[in-house]
């Protein structure tokens, strides 16, 4: 079986995130959408919820699955047998360091990384971004899946 995964944070997941994650199902007989767990990062949502939100987005992609991991990515996708990590490129800033990475994935593992080019209709969309206009009460319902929007509507209403 050809498995990829797409790593992330995933603080929330994006319309960007979400258009990788579909190409990259059309391409491999399974991709795990991994969300990294970082102790030391706080974010504002708990990886069990953005796990639970990108169940609810992928539900209608029948080769994808929702997982967790801590760690270095390339044992990851050695222990659950993964041959590819699938991301997107946004801009030149991300490719310096998407490349970076993927060069030391190659040099640990072997661990072979696919670029994809995003969908310039979100080459401006980050989670940070999302978030920090969302808390400001700016619209970002064009930028994030349904779910992710409630989600979002809901923490910022809390914190008022
Ligand atoms: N359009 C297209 N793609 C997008 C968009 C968009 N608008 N937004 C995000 N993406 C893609 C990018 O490919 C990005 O890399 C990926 O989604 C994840 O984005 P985030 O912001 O959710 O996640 P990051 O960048 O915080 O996650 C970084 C990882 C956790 C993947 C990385 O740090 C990692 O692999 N860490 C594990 C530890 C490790 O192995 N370290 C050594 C690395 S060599």
């Amino acid at each position: 079986m050809r498995r990829a995964v797409c790593p992330g944070s995933y603080d929330p997941a994006t319309n960007g995130h979400l258009d990788i994650i579909e190409r990259a199902s059309l391409l491999f007989d399974e991709v795990v959408v991994a969300v990294g767990v970082n102790k030391n990062k706080k974010g504002l949502f708990s990886v069990e919820e953005r796990m639970e939100m990108l169940r609810e987005i992928t539900a209608k992609l029948p080769n994808v699955r929702i997982d967790s991991w801590q760690g270095l990515l390339v044992d990851y996708c050695r222990d659950n047998d993964i041959a590819a990590v699938a991301k997107g490129l946004r801009s030149v800033s991300d490719f310096d360091y998407e490349l970076q990475m993927a060069q030391m994935n190659r040099e640990l593992t072997g661990l072979e990384t696919l670029l994809m080019a995003n969908n310039p209709a979100y080459g401006f969309v980050s989670s940070s971004l999302v978030k920090e206009v969302a808390a400001f009460g700016g619209d970002i319902e064009k930028l994030v899946p349904p779910v992710v929007y409630e989600r979002l509507t809901e923490a910022f209403a809390k914190k008022d």
